[in-house]
C-alpha cells in the first residue's frame, strides 16, 4: 500500500457477532444469518464499518462452531450458502465490509479430512494431521508427550485404527492439522480462504494465529505444576519456528484479492515477536488481538484453572495498553483497541464496574477509553448497551461452554464435589467464564429480550429488561447513544483518536484515576484524557505544563465537568499548542 491510500482497516469501526445469541430470525431459539440481516441498519447507524461473523461454518458444535467439519457450508441452524451470499450482498450495499473467522489450526474430527486420516496410515489423508506413535513404558501404552491441551487433560488422543495417536490443542474433537504437508497447507487454502474470498469477503479474524508451527520433535514440557500427569507446554507450540514462512505464503494467495484485512488472535507473545507479525514490511497479519489486557487476573496455564482469578488493579490495566500502544512506538506495525470478545467476560464486569448506580456512567467512561486509543476498533455484540456479566446466583446449569464445565468438573473431580470449591469455580466463571460473552443479546423488554419467540439455547440475562437496545435507543443519555456520539468523533479527529502517536501515561501508579495524552502525527495537537476508575470523586493528574494551557473540551461522559472528576467520568480535552515531553 501507497502512503497515500491508507488500509481501509486501519480506521474502520468493526463489531464482532457471536451467531447463535445475536438475532433469532425464526423462533428455534439460535440466532441466524437472516437475524443478522434484519440488524444491518442498526449497526449503519450506531457507526460500525466492518462486521467480524465468528464461525457460522458446518460444525457438530463441541466448540461453539470452533470445530469445522466443513469450510464450505454453513451450519444449518445458522442459514444457507445463500443466506451468506445475500448477508455479503446486503453489508456491501451499505457500504459496510464483512470478516469472517479463520479457524485453520485445527478441524472437527468430523470433518472429512479427519474421518479419512485416522482410518489407516497408508490413506491420503494420513499425514494431513499431526500423528504420532504411543509412547510404550512398561509395556503400557501412554500418550507421545506429556502436553496438557489447552481446555484440560492430555493433548493428545488415542486412536485404535491407526494405533496411534493424534494432538489436539483444544477438546480432542478438535485434532491439529499438520501445516508441514504441504498439501494440507494448499486444501486450507482453497477450502478455507480462497472458497470466501471468491465470494467477495474482505478479511479474515484468524484463530489462533500463532499455533500452526509446533516443535515437532515434541518434548516433554518441563513440570510447571508438580503432580500433574499433563503439563502447560505453550512454549512449544506457540510462534513456533515455521510460523513466519507459512504467514508469507498465505500472503501470496492473498495478494490475489487486494487489500484483505487479517487480524489476528495473538495470545501469549512478547511485544518484539508481536512485531515480527504485524510490521507493515512483513505484511503477515494487518494487526492482531493482543491478549495482555483481557488476560489480567486470569490463570494463564490454561483452561482447568478458571477459579483461578483475581482482580487485577488499575496500574496493571494501564501498563498492559501502554503495551499494546507501544507496539506502534517508532515501528511500521498497526494494532487493535478491544475490550470484549466471545472468550471473556464483559468489560463493565472486568475492567470498571457493573453496580447498578454507576452501571452506564462506566460503560460511557469505557467507551471514551476504547474511543481515545490507537488502533482498529473492536465492539463485541451487546457492549454498545453496557451489557454485564450473569449474576452471582447463576449455577454450572446455566452454563454451556466446554472450558467452563471441563474447569468445573475438574474442580469437581479433584475435590470430590465439595461445595466451597465447587464456590470458587464459579466465583472465578462469573468473572471470566466465557458464556458471560455468550448470552443473547437484549433488544428489547419482551419475553427472552426480543432475542427469540421461541426457547433461548442458553439462559437470557434477568437484567434485560433495563438493559436493552429498544430502551437505550429512547434515551438520549443512554450508553448507546453515547457510542453514537463517541464514535462519530473518533472519525472526525482521527488523526489524533485512531491514528496519534506517542501514547503516554502520567498517573502509571494512581489505583483510581488513568490519564494518558496522544499527539497528532504532525506533532501540533494532542489529546489529553482524563478517566475515573472509582466511585469517588477524584483530583485531576495534570501532565507537567498542561495545567494552564488553553484546551477545548471534546467530550465528556457527566453533565457539566467540574473542578473534579466525578465517579466513573471521563472527559477528553484538546490542546492545539505546546507539546510537552516526560511522564
Ligand atoms: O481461542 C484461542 C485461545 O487461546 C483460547 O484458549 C482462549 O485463550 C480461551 O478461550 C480463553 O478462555 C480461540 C477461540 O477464540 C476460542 O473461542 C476457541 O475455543 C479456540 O480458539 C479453539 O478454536
Ligand atoms: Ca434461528
Amino acid at each position: 500500500m501507497s502512503a497515500s491510500k491508507p488500509n481501509w482497516w486501519k480506521a474502520s469501526t468493526c463489531y464482532q457477532i457471536w451467531p447463535a445469541s445475536y438475532k433469532d430470525s425464526n423462533g428455534d431459539g439460535i440466532g441466524d444469518i437472516v437475524g443478522i440481516i434484519s440488524t444491518i441498519p442498526y449497526l449503519k447507524d450506531l457507526g460500525i464499518e466492518t462486521i467480524w461473523l465468528s464461525p457460522m461454518y458446518d460444525s457438530p458444535q463441541k466448540d461453539m462452531g470452533y470445530d469445522i467439519s466443513n469450510y464450505q457450508d454453513v451450519y444449518p441452524p445458522y442459514g444457507t450458502l445463500a443466506d451468506m451470499d445475500r448477508l455479503i450482498k446486503e453489508c456491501h450495499d451499505l457500504d459496510m465490509k464483512l470478516v469472517l473467522d479463520l479457524v485453520i489450526n485445527h478441524t472437527s474430527d468430523q470433518h472429512a479430512w479427519f474421518l479419512e486420516s485416522r482410518r489407516n496410515k497408508t490413506n491420503q489423508y494420513a499425514d494431513w494431521y499431526m500423528w504420532r506413535d504411543p509412547k510404550i513404558i512398561q509395556g503400557e501404552r501412554h500418550p507421545p508427550n506429556n502436553w496438557a491441551s489447552i481446555f484440560g487433560g492430555s493433548a493428545w488422543e488415542y486412536c485404535r485404527e491407526r494405533d496411534q495417536y493424534y494432538l489436539h490443542l483444544f477438546v480432542k474433537e478438535q485434532p491439529d492439522l499438520n501445516w508441514e504437508n504441504e498439501e494440507t497447507r494448499r486444501g486450507i487454502y482453497e477450502s478455507a480462504m480462497k472458497f470466501w474470498l471468491d465470494k467477495g469477503i474482505d478479511g479474515f479474524r484468524v484463530d489462533t494465529a500463532n499455533l500452526y508451527s509446533k516443535d515437532t520433535s515434541y518434548p516433554d514440557a518441563p513440570i510447571l505444576v508438580p503432580g500433574e500427569p499433563y503439563q502447560p507446554a505453550f512454549k512449544y507450540f506457540t510462534n513456533g519456528p515455521r510460523m513466519h514462512e507459512w504467514l508469507q505464503e498465505q500472503r501470496g494467495i492473498l495478494d490475489k484479492y487486494g487489500d484483505v484485512f487479517m487480524v489476528g488472535e495473538l495470545p501469549d507473545t512478547k511485544a518484539d515477536e508481536v512485531l515480527r507479525y504485524i510490521s507493515a514490511k512483513s505484511r503477515e497479519y494487518s494487526c492482531v488481538f493482543d491478549f495482555d489486557v483481557v488476560m489480567l487476573g486470569q490463570n494463564k496455564e490454561g483452561g482447568s484453572k478458571k477459579h483461578h482469578t483475581h482482580k487485577h488493579t488499575l496500574p496493571h490495566f494501564k501498563e498492559a495498553i501502554r503495551k499494546v500502544q507501544g507496539l506502534l512506538h517508532g515501528t511500521d506495525a498497526w494494532t487493535t483497541v478491544f475490550l470484549e470478545n466471545h472468550d471473556q467476560g464483559r468489560s463493565l464486569s472486568r475492567f470498571a464496574t457493573d453496580k447498578a448506580i454507576h452501571r452506564d456512567q462506566a460503560a460511557k467512561m469505557l467507551a471514551v477509553l476504547m474511543c481515545c486509543l490507537t488502533g482498529t476498533l473492536f465492539l463485541y455484540q451487546g457492549q454498545e448497551i453496557g451489557m454485564y456479566n450473569h449474576p452471582e446466583y447463576w449455577g454450572i446449569e446455566d452454563l454451556r461452554d466446554i472450558d467452563s464445565l471441563n474447569a468445573y468438573n475438574d474442580v469437581m473431580h479433584r475435590h470430590k464435589g465439595d461445595p466451597l470449591w465447587l464456590k470458587k469455580a464459579m466465583r472465578g466463571l462469573q468473572l471470566v467464564g466465557r458464556d458471560n460473552g455468550r448470552l443473547p443479546v437484549q433488544w428489547d423488554n419482551s419475553a427472552n429480550a426480543g432475542f427469540t419467540s421461541g426457547k433461548p439455547w442458553i439462559r437470557v440475562h434477568d437484567d434485560y429488561e433495563h438493559v436493552n437496545v429498544a430502551a437505550q435507543q429512547a434515551d438520549p443519555g443512554s450508553p448507546l447513544n453515547f457510542w453514537k456520539k463517541i464514535i462519530r468523533l473518533r472519525k472526525k479527529y482521527a488523526d489524533l483518536m485512531i491514528f496519534g502517536k506517542d501514547f503516554q501515561v502520567w498517573d502509571k501508579f494512581d489505583q483510581d484515576v488513568f490519564t494518558f495524552t496522544k499527539v497528532h502525527p504532525d506533532g501540533h495537537e494532542r489529546i489529553l484524557v482524563f478517566l475515573n476508575f472509582s466511585d469517588e470523586d477524584q483530583p485531576l493528574h495534570y501532565p507537567t505544563g498542561l495545567e494552564s494551557v488553553q484546551k477545548e473540551l471534546l467530550v465528556c461522559n457527566f453533565e457539566e465537568p467540574g473542578k473534579y472528576l466525578t465517579p466513573w467520568e471521563a472527559r477528553v480535552y484538546l490542546i492545539r499548542e505546546g507539546v510537552v515531553n516526560g511522564g
